[in-house]
């Protein structure tokens, strides 16, 4: 009986595909003490590394006998919302939060709403700032500018004139990572371009394509050339902004965090407390006005 492991791209609930360390894809079943968790929820996701083992009869048949413990997880309500979560991808290095600089018009106060989904699921995130071909260097440099300031990497790219694109591969190779951001920014060609021959469903297509093979379980990674993963759908647009609690939403907020301890009330809501060191920072301009305001409109939607 031969054994080896690998990590599961793509699951109908019964049937998970396994790419393993040798480079293949293999169907495998999960063993039936495996198969749920309390609740009926699915004990496997795609992204969740696997011990495999082959039938002795069937060497087309192979078992998931193993699970390792997951390092992060992205995750939304259950359908039906009655059990809480169902992990749509696990063991992800960073998500990529793809904007464009034009066309469309690239939005902050958007960008944070991703960025807070990304803190909540404690995975690390990195900004693709895309078509700087359509603005001048002083604008795309200009551009979110207020986020490089709280710590994100940001890449601003072209995927018409190739800038930048080297830069932005060598971070995407050899990780696990999802890609989010609006429609028409350019992640399908932004993925083709890094990895031509992926040939990606990313966005608004694959979604509607989930929704009509409802059999499949969350997202589907795909293997990169020399090594890592990408998540094709869901991004964290389609997590939202399920399970954060509206008082963990300044902790979101990197800029926020030395701060937090400074508050004269340790349950400092920092809307209108007196004392409050975040909206003294906002006042004397070290943190920036658009975060804050973020900041409170996330609460305000969570709090509702
Ligand atoms: N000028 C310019 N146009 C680009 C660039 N990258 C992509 N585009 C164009 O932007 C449009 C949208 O690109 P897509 O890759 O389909 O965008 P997407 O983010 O995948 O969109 P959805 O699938 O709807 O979420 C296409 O017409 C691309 O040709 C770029 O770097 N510069
Ligand atoms: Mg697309
Ligand atoms: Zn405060």
């Amino acid at each position: 009986m031969s054994a080896t492991s690998g990590v599961v791209v793509q699951g109908t609930g019964g049937v998970w595909e396994v790419f393993t360390e040798q480079g293949e894809t293999l169907l495998a079943s999960l063993r039936g003490r495996l198969k749920h968790e309390a609740h009926g929820a699915l004990k496997l996701a795609v992204g969740d590394r696997v011990t495999l083992k082959q039938d002795a009869q069937h060497a087309d048949t192979w078992a998931i006998t193993g699970i390792h413990p997951r390092v992060s997880k992205l995750a939304r309500r259950t359908p039906g919302g009655r059990y809480g979560e169902r992990i749509v991808v696990a063991n992800l290095d960073q998500v990529l939060i793809v904007f464009a600089a034009a066309r469309p018009e690239p939005h902050p106060r958007m960008l944070d709403r991703f960025l807070v989904i990304a803190e909540a699921n404690d995975l690390a995130a990195r900004i693709v700032l895309n078509k700087i071909d359509l603005v001048s260097p002083d604008v795309s440099e200009g551009l979110f500018a207020e986020h490089a300031a709280a710590g994100y990497p940001i890449h601003r790219v072209s995927v018409r004139t190739g800038e930048g694109l080297d830069a932005l591969r060598d971070e995407v190779e050899h990780r696990s990572s999802a890609l989010s951001g609006p429609s028409g920014v350019g992640k399908s060609s932004l993925m083709n371009a890094l990895f031509p021959g992926l040939d990606l469903r990313t966005g608004a297509v694959s979604d509607s394509m989930n929704k009509g093979r409802h059999t499949t379980v969350g997202a589907m990674l795909h293997p990169l050339p020399h090594g890592g993963f990408i998540a094709d759908t869901p991004g964290l647009r389609e997590v939202g902004l399920w399970g954060i609690d509206a008082r963990d939403v300044a902790g979101c907020f990197p800029e926020f965090r030395p701060l937090l301890d400074e508050c004269r009330f340790a349950d400092c809501t920092h809307i209108v407390e007196p004392g409050c060191a975040i909206r003294e920072a906002v006042e004397v301009g070290d943190i920036p006005a658009g975060r804050y305001e973020s900041y409170v409109k996330l609460r305000d939607e969570l709090a509702a």
